[in-house]
């Protein structure tokens, strides 16, 4: 008996915890008569272990992953970029020219100033949720 209650508040505490990541200010670049677009945001990790986001969701999205835009033999280039590892107590910056969450098949046509939810999948089972307001093309 003390056996299944053990095991019992183990799942829960499990299944309860938050994970230590913190989002700030994120948002998305519109991109008129695409149906792609890329959000960015900052990440901190308040825990000390290191965090790991191996996937991205959108509701809005048909696919989403996160990206980094790097220069190769001059060319500017994008290459997926999952896990994307926050070590612990620190931060990464997803921002144009770097690092970004890449939306494909964008359900609609996204305006400036709507909200783009995004779910941000953790090693170990946690999300985060995102909530990204859509900002102009020539946002920076
Ligand atoms: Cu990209």
């Amino acid at each position: 008996m003390a056996l299944i209650a053990c095991a019992a508040i183990a799942a829960h505490a499990v299944r309860a915890a938050p994970a230590p990541l913190t989002v700030t200010d994120p948002w998305v670049r519109a991109t008129p008569g695409s149906d792609v677009a890329a959000v960015y945001m900052t990440l901190h990790n308040d825990g000390d272990a290191a965090l790991r986001i191996v996937g991205v969701r959108s509701s809005l999205a048909g696919h989403a992953m996160i990206h980094e835009t790097r220069l190769e033999n001059g060319q500017s280039v994008m290459r997926p970029r999952e896990p994307l590892e926050i070590p612990p107590h620190g931060s990464v910056r997803l921002a144009p020219g770097g690092l970004h969450v890449m939306l494909h098949m964008l359900a609609h046509p996204l305006a400036v100033g709507e909200r783009v939810p995004l779910e941000l999948l953790l090693e170990g089972g946690a999300s985060v949720a995102v909530s990204a307001p859509v900002r102009p093309l020539n946002a920076e």
